[in-house]
């Protein structure tokens, strides 16, 4: 629903074990990208075959919070981030406070989606706004330890300031696959957990810190971690049993009004007008739906998955792919960023974007996703800088916009994919 995680979660999958069985019919999969595959496979049996049960991880985090008494700690969030990523920093700090020790929660992009802006104004959620060019400023030497939460560095713009800074890798809590080498004193990484708010909730259930319904930040905090996990579950659609346990926790303290006023956020005039040029653009083939919205705000750069969430509904459709490109005035910036939604079971959205875009100069893919979604960002680089000239802003998106669908005609239009021949 609300941020697009642009990290490659092969759950499906790997719940079904196929990934961990070479024998196993992943083939397309694994022809189509044979390389990340394997990568991912040797990932997904490390993380398998830790014997860390949930009791034995919160008793390690026990004590890596009593050694690091009185430090001040830096929890990153994605550049986009979504309630499951601003509900679990949040109870991440007020755990750590129980040991004395003070954290700020920050993130260098920006809050898009109104839900969001809804969900950190109405319960006060303590995440503060770092924007890129005020990072040089900032005094990273205030930070003993960096905690990284529903993400492992790789969606934020922040890491390469704590790398510099030499702060350490305290704590490391997520749902994603594991995304390379990253060294952190306390990791907890369970890629087949729905919602990092769960993982969190369980820390909350186990005693970590004890909820209590008369202190207001505690209610607000369930109620950001309610949220949180309905929304990395569809609404709880695809909650598993361990995500309906901690919600069932959760519902002793959560404020069931206040979450009803952030799901009733309206939106904006301009996500409005983006979703209708997403659907007057929209180009419907083979199953697939796909639309380029033309320029958008950096601050509406939300309505994309919005509008592949409208898209995505309409019948004979079971996947929905909508991009523009999104401008920065204040950086001269800007980036294509897209957004797939699939109905489609047997639809990987990793694999589908990391197919469809491939990587950059430096092996890194442009996107990938999760379950049903996925996203996906391309620098325009030199071409970039917003422009007066209107016929030359035109000229540009036709470019990109034609790259694109050319980029994506390989996969929706299989007769047109070399691979298959
Ligand atoms: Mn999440």
């Amino acid at each position: 629903m609300a941020s697009d995680a642009l990290i490659p979660l092969k759950d499906s999958l790997e719940r079904a074990g196929l990934l961990l069985d070479s024998t196993s019919a992943t083939t397309q999969s694994q022809e189509l990208s044979a390389k990340h595959s394997h990568t991912t496979n040797g990932n997904s049996r490390e993380v398998r075959s830790r014997s860390d049960s949930p009791d034995a991880k919160v008793a390690e985090l026990r004590q890596v919070l009593h050694r690091h008494r009185s430090d001040r700690q830096l929890i990153v969030i994605q550049d986009f981030p979504d309630p499951d990523a601003l509900s679990s920093a949040w109870a991440y700090q007020l755990i750590a406070h129980e040991f004395g020790i003070q954290c700020d929660i920050v993130y260098a992009g920006t809050l898009s989606h109104q839900e969001n802006i809804a969900l950190v104004k109405l319960t006060n959620l303590p995440a503060k706004r770092w924007s890129v060019q005020s990072l040089k400023e900032r005094d990273f030497s205030l930070y003993q330890g960096c905690v990284l939460v529903d993400n492992q560095g790789t969606t934020t713009q922040l890491m390469p300031f704590v790398k510099q800074a030499n702060i350490p890798i305290v704590v490391l809590i997520d749902h994603h696959s594991l995304q390379g080498e990253i060294e952190a004193e306390f990791s907890d990484i369970r890629p087949h957990t729905r919602a990092t708010a769960t993982i969190l909730t369980q820390y909350l259930q186990a005693g970590l810190l004890e909820l209590d319904s008369n202190i207001s930040t505690h209610v607000h905090c369930a109620t950001a971690l309610m949220h949180g996990l309905r929304s990395d579950t569809d609404r709880l659609m695809r909650a598993t049993e361990e995500d309906f346990l901690a919600a069932a926790y959760l519902s002793r303290f959560y404020d069931s009004q206040l979450l009803n006023a952030v799901l009733q956020t309206a939106r904006s005039r301009r996500v409005m007008d983006v979703i209708e040029r997403s659907l007057k653009n929209r180009i419907v083939q083979n199953n697939f739906s796909i639309a380029g919205v033309g320029y958008l705000r950096y601050d509406d750069r939300d309505a994309i998955p919005q509008a592949a969430d409208f898209l995505v509904t309409e019948e004979n459709v079971h996947t929905a792919v909508v991009y523009g490109i999104v401008h920065d005035e204040d950086e001269n910036l800007e980036v294509i960023i897209g957004s797939l939604r699939t109905s489609k079971l047997t639809l990987d959205p990793d694999e589908f974007i990391k197919e469809a875009f491939g990587q950059d100069n430096q092996g890194r893919f442009f996107g990938g996703g999760r379950m049903t979604a996925g996203g996906f960002e391309i620098p325009v680089g030199f071409l970039g800088g917003f422009n007066d000239n209107a016929e030359y802003a035109k000229l540009k998106w036709e470019v990109f916009d034609r790259q694109i669908k050319q980029k994506l005609g390989r996969l929706v239009n299989p007769r047109d994919n070399p691979i298959h021949n």
